[in-house]
C-alpha cells in the first residue's frame, strides 16, 4: 500500500473543488512559465559562455528579457497565488467568498502576461517597432513598447485583486469567528499582501506617472533615476515577495513532512511583520553607485538593510528547530546525528532542505552586496546574479517545486508519477546551481560584467586570480544544462502525473505547532498597528530622498517644466482624436 495512503484523510480536492481548480490553473500557469523561462535560459548561458551561439549576439537582450519575466515575474508570481489561495482556504477551513472573482483575477494575470509577453517576443523580429528588451529591471532609460507596461499594469492589477479575494474570505470567517486568532497560513498572506500593496506605490507611479506615457510619445524626457528610484522601492520588497510564500512552506509544511511540529508559530509572525515593516525602506541598497543620491541616505538604506537580515536568521532557527524536533520523533539522537532520521528519500522534504541549505549562502552573499563599500566590489558584476540564482533560482524556486511534489496530489487525487524522478531532480537542482551559482560569484570577483552578450571586451581581456576563466565558464554551463534538465524532469512529471488513476484519501493534514498561536501576544494580530508602522518607516526612508531627486533633477530631468510637458500633450492627442466635433472644441476648451 502507497505511504500516500496512510493518512486516508479526505483531500484539498474533495473538500474545496472549485478552490482546486483555480489553484491548479494557477500554478500550471506558473510551470508553464518556468518550462519557457528555462528553454531561453539555457539559450543564454550557452550562449555567454561562447559554447554554443544559436542565435546573434544582437537578441541577447531579447533573450534575458524574456528568461527574466517569465522566471521572476511570471513563474513565482502565479505559484503565490495559487500557494496562497490554498493556504488561506485550508487555514481558514471555507471557501472562497466568490469564486467568480477569484476567475477574474486569474484571468487578468494572464491576459497580463500575454500582453507583456508579445512585445518581448516581438524583439527577436527585425522589423518589428514592437519590442520590449528592457530585462526584468525595466527602469529607464530602457524604453519598452507600450503594450509591455500595459500588460505589466494588468499583472499587477490581477494580484492587488487576489489579495483582496484573501482578504474578503478572511473578514467573512472573522464575522463567523469572533474570537480566534488569525490561523497563521492566512495571517501570513495577509502580512505578504499587506507589504505587496505598500510596495505597489512606487511601481505604480513609476509606470502609470512616467514610463508609460513616456513609451506612448506623451513626453520624450524622463528623469532616470527617479523612475530607478521609485523602481526599487518596488523592486527590493518584489524579492520578498517570492520568498513569503516559500516561508510559509518552510513553516507549515516542512515540520509536518519533517515528522514533528513547528518550533513556534509566534515567532513565525513575528518574522512576516518584519517583513512587512522593513522590506520597502530599503530598495535604495541597490543603487548604492547611482550618481545622485546621497551617501547618508544610502547609509540609512545600509542599516535597515541589516535589520532586515532579522527575520531570515529567526526562521533559519526556527525551522531548523522545528527539523530537529521531527527528526527526534523519528527516533533520531545525538548533536548532528538526528539529521540522518530526517526522511531524506522523501522528495518535498529534501528539496526544501537543499533550497533552505542553499539559501544560507545566498543570504550571505547578499549580506556582501548590502554593505556600501563592498558592494562597489560586486555591483553590476556576475557576483549579482549568481547571488539572485541562490535566492529567487534556488530557496524560492526549489522550494516551490518540492512543494508541488506534496501538494499536487492533494489537488488532483492522483499520485506523483515518479518519486524517484522528482528526487533526482531537487537533488540535480542542487547540484547544478552550486556549480552554476558558484562560477558566477568568483567571475563576478574577478569583475566579468552581468547583462552582457560579451563578457570579454574587445583588445581586453580578464584575468583570474586562481583557475580560469575558460574553467569557470564550462562550470557555469554544466550547471546551467543540468539546471535545464532538472526543469524539464519537473515539469514532465508533473505532467505525467495526471495520466494516473484516481486515488481517495491523499489528504495531508499538518500536524500543529509545539508553541501555537495562543502563546503569540495579541498585538502581532494587530495588522493596522503593523500597517502604519510599515508607512511611517516608508515615509521616512524615502520623502527625503525623493524631494532632493526632484529638486536636484527636475520631475522630468532638468530643465524642464512639467506643466506643459503634461497638458499639451494631453491636449493634442484629445483634439486629435475629436477631430472637430462639438466634443472635441468642449474638451480642448476646458483643457487650454
Ligand atoms: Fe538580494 C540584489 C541584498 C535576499 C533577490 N537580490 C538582488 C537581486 C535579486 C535579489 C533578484 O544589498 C538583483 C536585482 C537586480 O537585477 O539588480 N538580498 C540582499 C540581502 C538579503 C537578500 C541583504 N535577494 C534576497 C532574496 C531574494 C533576492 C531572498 C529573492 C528571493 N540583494 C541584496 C543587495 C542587492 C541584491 C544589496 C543589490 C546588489 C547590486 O549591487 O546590484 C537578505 O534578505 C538575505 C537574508 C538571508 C539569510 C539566510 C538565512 C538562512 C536560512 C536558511 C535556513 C536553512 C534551512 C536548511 C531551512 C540571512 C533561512 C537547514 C538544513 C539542514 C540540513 C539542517
Ligand atoms: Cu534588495
Amino acid at each position: 500500500m502507497s505511504e500516500q495512503l496512510e493518512s486516508g484523510a479526505p483531500s484539498f480536492l474533495d473538500r474545496f473543488p472549485q478552490e482546486a481548480r483555480v489553484i491548479r490553473a494557477a500554478l500550471g500557469s506558473s510551470f508553464l512559465a518556468l518550462f519557457l523561462g528555462a528553454l531561453f535560459g539555457i539559450v543564454q548561458t550557452l550562449h555567454r559562455t561562447d559554447i554554443l551561439r544559436v542565435l546573434d549576439s544582437s537578441y541577447y537582450y531579447t533573450v534575458l528579457t524574456a528568461h527574466g519575466v517569465l522566471m521572476v515575474v511570471s513563474f513565482t508570481i502565479f505559484f503565490l497565488v495559487g500557494i496562497f489561495t490554498w493556504g488561506v482556504v485550508r487555514s481558514l477551513d471555507r471557501p472562497l467568498v466568490d469564486i467568480r472573482f477569484t476567475w477574474a483575477w486569474y484571468g487578468m494575470m494572464v491576459a497580463g502576461t500575454l500582453l507583456a509577453v508579445v512585445p518581448i517576443l516581438g524583439g527577436f523580429v527585425d522589423t518589428s517597432e514592437l519590442s520590449a528588451d528592457v530585462l526584468f529591471t525595466f527602469y529607464a532609460p530602457k524604453q519598452a513598447h507600450p503594450l509591455f507596461y500595459g500588460g505589466l499594469s494588468v499583472f499587477l492589477i490581477g494580484t492587488w485583486m487576489a489579495g483582496v479575494d484573501w482578504f474578503r474570505s478572511y473578514f467573512a470567517w472573522r464575522t463567523e469567528n469572533p474570537d480566534e486568532r488569525i490561523p497563521l497560513q492566512t495571517f501570513m498572506a495577509l502580512v505578504t499582501m499587506v507589504m505587496w500593496y505598500i510596495a505597489s506605490i512606487g511601481i505604480t507611479i513609476a509606470v502609470v506617472g512616467f514610463l508609460l506615457p513616456w513609451s506612448l510619445g506623451f513626453f520624450d524626457q524622463i528623469n532616470a533615476l527617479l523612475t530607478r528610484t521609485l523602481f526599487w522601492f518596488w523592486g527590493h520588497p518584489v524579492v520578498y515577495f517570492w520568498l513569503m510564500p516559500a516561508y510559509m512552506l518552510w513553516y507549515t509544511v516542512l515540520p509536518t513532512i519533517s515528522g514533528g511540529r513547528l518550533f513556534s508559530d509566534p515567532l513565525g509572525r513575528v518574522v512576516f511583520i518584519l517583513f512587512l515593516m522593513l522590506s520597502t525602506p530599503v530598495g535604495i541598497h541597490h543603487q548604492y553607485l547611482d550618481p545622485g543620491i546621497s551617501e547618508g541616505f544610502k547609509a540609512i538604506a545600509m542599516t535597515n538593510t541589516m535589520f532586515l537580515l532579522l527575520p531570515s536568521l529567526l526562521t533559519a532557527f526556527t525551522v531548523v528547530a522545528s527539523m530537529e524536533h521531527g527528526a527526534r520523533q523519528r527516533g533520531g539522537t545525538g548533536l548532528f546525528g538526528w539529521l540522518r532520521a530526517l526522511p531524506w528519500r522523501d522528495p518535498a522534504f529534501t528539496g526544501m532542505t537543499l533550497a533552505g541549505l542553499m539559501f544560507a549562502a545566498g543570504g550571505f552573499s547578499g549580506m556582501v552586496n548590502a554593505g556600501l563599500n563592498i558592494n562597489y566590489l560586486v555591483h553590476n558584476t556576475l557576483w549579482v546574479p549568481g547571488h539572485f540564482h541562490l535566492t529567487v533560482g534556488t530557496a524560492v524556486a526549489l522550494t516551490f517545486m518540492a512543494g508541488t511534489y506534496w501538494l499536487w496530489p492533494q489537488l488532483t487525487n492522483r499520485r506523483l508519477y515518479s518519486r524517484p524522478i522528482a528526487l533526482t531532480q531537487v537533488i540535480m537542482w542542487f547540484v547544478g546551481m552550486a556549480l552554476m551559482s558558484n562560477a558566477m560569484h568568483v567571475a563576478g570577483l574577478f569583475g566579468i560584467p552581468r547583462r552582457t552578450a560579451e563578457p570579454q571586451y574587445e583588445g581586453f581581456d580578464f584575468t583570474a586570480t586562481f583557475g580560469s576563466i575558460a574553467e569557470f565558464d564550462l562550470q557555469l554551463a554544466i550547471g546551467g544544462t543540468l539546471l535545464t534538465i532538472s526543469t524539464l524532469l519537473f515539469v514532465t512529471n508533473i505532467a505525467l502525473s495526471s495520466g494516473g488513476p484516481t486515488v481517495r484519501g491523499l489528504g495531508k493534514p499538518l500536524s500543529e505547532p509545539l508553541s501555537g498561536p495562543d502563546d503569540a501576544p495579541l498585538i502581532l494580530d494587530n495588522l493596522k498597528l503593523w500597517i502604519a508602522i510599515a508607512l511611517v518607516l516608508v515615509v521616512l526612508a524615502y520623502t527625503l530622498p525623493l524631494a532632493s531627486i526632484i529638486e536636484r533633477g527636475g520631475v522630468f530631468g532638468p530643465g524642464v517644466d512639467p506643466v506643459p510637458m503634461i497638458v499639451e500633450p494631453l491636449l493634442l492627442s484629445v483634439e486629435a482624436a475629436a477631430g472637430d466635433s462639438t466634443l472635441g472644441r468642449l474638451a480642448g476648451g476646458v483643457l487650454g
